[in-house]
């Protein structure tokens, strides 16, 4: 550490125990970033571009030292002068590029790529506002901007900027790179696309600004409001930056090493991560074509470039742009997109894989699989549904072209950084080598009925309970007990994902409780969610959580058994305190709707037992750790798919047939909520749950019940309680991404 010390004297000219935390912050990060770029870049004939529009990477100083091999010694430098790291990463800021799951297995792949040692890329935006910050005011959530970008940062300029041409005009763009570690080994880059001019004065009221002011709002935001045209168009002008600015990089870089274009697969390989950058093909068609290239000759290349990951089967997800959008965004894309559709509707004239369908809307996903070699879906099941329903005709054509990809998470950042006692006690039982070979976790199993072992986990878990509870005190205010039961549920608030059902779990606990029956335990529920912010019912039930929150906090008869806290703008950083903490998994969406899930990858590698439906990766979990070792309820995802064909689940006649569930969902419109929280908020959800609840909360709600509260009476033998926790951490190897992104290379990208 003796560079660092330099470093800290030549810049502030005063020692590192002088130093404030802010300098400590600014001098690490000019350490660190000289120390990346030191290692040199993985590279390779053939790269792998994953382009993507987010890219939630996390606060990035402890992943980063932990990559290059230095956490210790700094850890130890800073600790001799009365520093501490914890406190000095509390300065870094937060980027949020990237809205959940889909932008964070974005950011795991990176590692895993980094860390496998393969040639590979990110390229997506600079969003200098990230996506919104998240207040809580009168029991409602508020969006703010989320400013990262102080003046010194993770991003270093490239000096490489391109002409992205639209309908009137032209955007010159400038690209910002990040250095991306691989543990013990090289790094590789995430390219930023940016412009010059985006001015974040034009922001008002909250995340309010001109939508219509492309000039100056293009990098603002990820995904903004897409209620409106203007929102929607927005949307397309940024995707169209980010594929232009990415398809010109590539054949920039493939030319500079000797390809011909016609050989651009053997240096190209692009991942599609979801429809967002789907216009990428279309893009890199009119380029090709421009430097001399047949159309038809394009279109086989880019079928030999192009691989296409599908994220979600939810209707309104799957991106589908009215034509006339394009025409007025981009309109040299419009006459290819057009001979691209004619093209495969002579081969394949059902409007069922239509690329331009007969309402004039370009289907993203379609183009994808047409005109991409590998189509894969991100866990067994989902692939499986893919395959049998929602692209079935698809499946019938390219049988080959579809595979799956079970996602999987980094154990850099979720193990080892978020939680050093665990990543030690397991690294003394079993030696170190699980830190890049997930599997070598089974060697716990040898110590599954160990009593002495097993106690230890469990005051590993309480310790850091501790430490999730300062956490909660200081972002809610409330105070909560290590010694109570975690129950946490922390991901996008939708109603798929149905945090509306453990709401009512909820209620039913506080009745219980208010009529004397006391649970043996106390339960803490913690949720952490974002809504959309036109995502209306969404915003209705965080307000139905905080109105909760605020009833049992009051109610003296009720808090000493229960507690409910919802974490403020939950983020990378709050899942890396909450995780380590939990006891019971919350991952209860509707079967068939959740695509994989990797939260539910990251409790079970930190001891947490999943409380599930048979949905998403869940399901794989289930199978590696066995039935004693997981709590599963609820229908399966055949018997939802039945229900939505023969359309006849009706909630209004559970409500009026079972007197508890009416209580339980009568409730919010009660006379205890009603004095907290807004009549007009309730009223509608009431009403959506009785008249509506297209992902059936109700129907589940009974079996939920039933097994929450047997996982909850389970606990109590702790023994067996933390034979549970070693099975799940010894059986999460297989949820590496490390292993995710060996199966993608194998399968589709063939890197050397
Ligand atoms: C997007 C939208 C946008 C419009 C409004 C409704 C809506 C609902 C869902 C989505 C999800 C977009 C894709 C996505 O984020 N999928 C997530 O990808 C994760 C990584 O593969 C996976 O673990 C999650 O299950 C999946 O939901």
């Amino acid at each position: 550490m003796k560079e660092l010390e330099k470093l800290i004297q030549d810049m502030f000219h005063k020692d590192c125990s002088q130093c404030t935390n802010e300098e400590l912050y600014q001098a690490l990060l000019t350490y660190t970033k000289q120390s990346l770029s030191d290692k040199g870049y993985q590279d390779g004939k053939k790269k792998i571009y994953y382009i993507s529009a987010e890219f939630l990477i996390g606060k990035l100083l402890s992943n980063n030292l932990i990559n290059l091999g230095i956490y210790d010694q700094a850890d130890e430098f800073l600790k001799k002068n009365d520093k501490s790291l914890a406190e000095i990463e509390e300065v870094e800021p937060e980027p949020s590029l990237g809205n959940g799951g889909l932008g964070r297995l974005a950011a795991c792949f990176l590692d895993s790529i980094a860390t496998l040692g393969l040639p590979g890329e990110g390229i997506g935006l600079n969003y200098h506002l990230g996506l919104f910050k998240q207040e809580f005011h009168n029991h409602l959530q508020r969006e703010m901007p989320n400013p990262w970008l102080e003046k010194d940062n993770w991003l270093t300029p490239a000096g490489v900027s391109y002409m992205i041409p639209y309908r009137g005009f032209a955007l010159k763009s400038s690209l910002y790179d990040m250095d991306v570690a691989g543990y013990h080994n090289k790094s590789i880059r995430l390219h930023l696309f940016d412009i010059d001019i985006a001015d974040e004065n034009i922001v008002g009221d909250g995340i309010s600004f001109d939508k219509n002011d492309i000039l100056h709002n293009l990098t603002l935001f990820l995904y903004p409001d897409d209620s409106d045209d203007a929102g929607r168009k927005l949307r397309i002008y940024q995707q169209y930056f980010m594929v232009s600015n990415a398809a010109q990089y590539i054949l920039d870089e493939a030319v500079k090493k000797g390809c011909t274009l016609h050989d651009l697969a053997d240096y190209a390989v692009v991942q599609i991560n979801d429809t967002h950058p789907s216009m990428v093909i279309p893009e890199f068609i009119r380029l090709l074509t421009e430097k001399g290239i047949e159309f038809e000759e394009a279109c086989q290349i880019v079928t030999h470039v192009c691989a296409y990951t599908n994220h979600t089967i939810l209707a309104e997800a799957l991106e589908k742009w009215p034509m006339d959008y394009l025409e007025d965004v981009v309109p040299h894309l419009v006459p290819i997109i057009r001979k691209l559709d004619e093209r495969m509707k002579k081969k394949y004239p059902q409007e069922s894989v239509a690329i331009i369908d007969s309402d004039n809307l370009v289907h993203m996903a379609h183009m994808d699989i047409h005109y991409g070699f590998s189509i894969n879906g991100v866990a067994a099941l989902h692939t499986d549904i893919l395959k049998t329903s929602e692209l079935k005709a698809f499946y019938d054509i390219y049988p080959e072209k579809f595979n799956n990809k079970t996602n999987g998470i980094t154990f850099r950042r979720w193990l080892l950084h978020c939680n050093h006692e665990l990543t030690d006690y397991i690294t003394s039982l079993i030696g170190d080598s699980f830190k890049k070979d997930g599997f070598a976790l089974e060697k716990l199993l040898e110590y599954k009925d160990n009593p002495k072992i097993l106690k230890q986990l469990l005051t590993i878990k309480t310790d850091a309970k501790k430490v999730c509870k300062d956490f909660i005190l200081q972002n809610t205010g409330v105070e909560i007990d290590e010694n109570s039961i975690f129950d946490i549920q922390i991901k996008r608030l939708h109603e798929y994902k149905r945090q509306q059902l453990n709401a009512l779990y909820i209620i039913r606990k506080y009745l219980e409780i208010k009529d004397g029956h006391k649970p043996t335990r106390p339960v803490t529920f913690i949720f952490g969610a974002k809504a959309a912010p036109a995502y209306i019912i969404a915003k209705d039930i965080i307000h139905l959580l905080l109105c909760l929150q605020e009833l049992i906090k009051n109610d003296s008869d009720v808090s000493p058994y229960m507690k409910l806290v919802m974490v403020e703008n939950y983020n990378v950083t709050a899942a890396e305190k909450l995780i380590p903490a939990c006891d019971i998994s919350e991952q209860i969406s509707l079967a068939s709707k959740e695509a994989s899930g990797t939260g539910n990858m990251k409790f079970m590698l930190n001891g947490a037992v999943t409380l599930g439906t048979m949905d998403g990766a869940n399901v794989e979990i289930s199978e590696l750790v066995g039935e004693n070792n997981i709590y599963i309820f609820g229908q399966s995802s055949q018997e939802i798919i039945e229900h939505y064909e023969k359309s006849d689940y009706i909630s209004k006649e559970i409500y009026e047939e079972d007197e508890l569930i009416k209580q339980c969902v009568d409730f919010i419109l009660g006379e205890e909520l009603l004095s907290i929280g807004q009549k007009e908020n309730l009223q509608r959800l009431h009403n959506e749950l009785v008249n509506k609840d297209w992902f059936m909360t109700l129907l589940d709600f009974n079996d939920y019940v039933k097994v929450k509260d047997q996982a909850l009476a389970e606990y109590e033998d702790r023994n067996t309680w933390a034979k549970k926790m070693l099975v799940n951490i010894a059986k999460a190897g297989f949820f590496s991404s490390d292993r995710t992104i060996e199966q993608y290379n194998k399968d589709i990208w063939h890197l050397a």
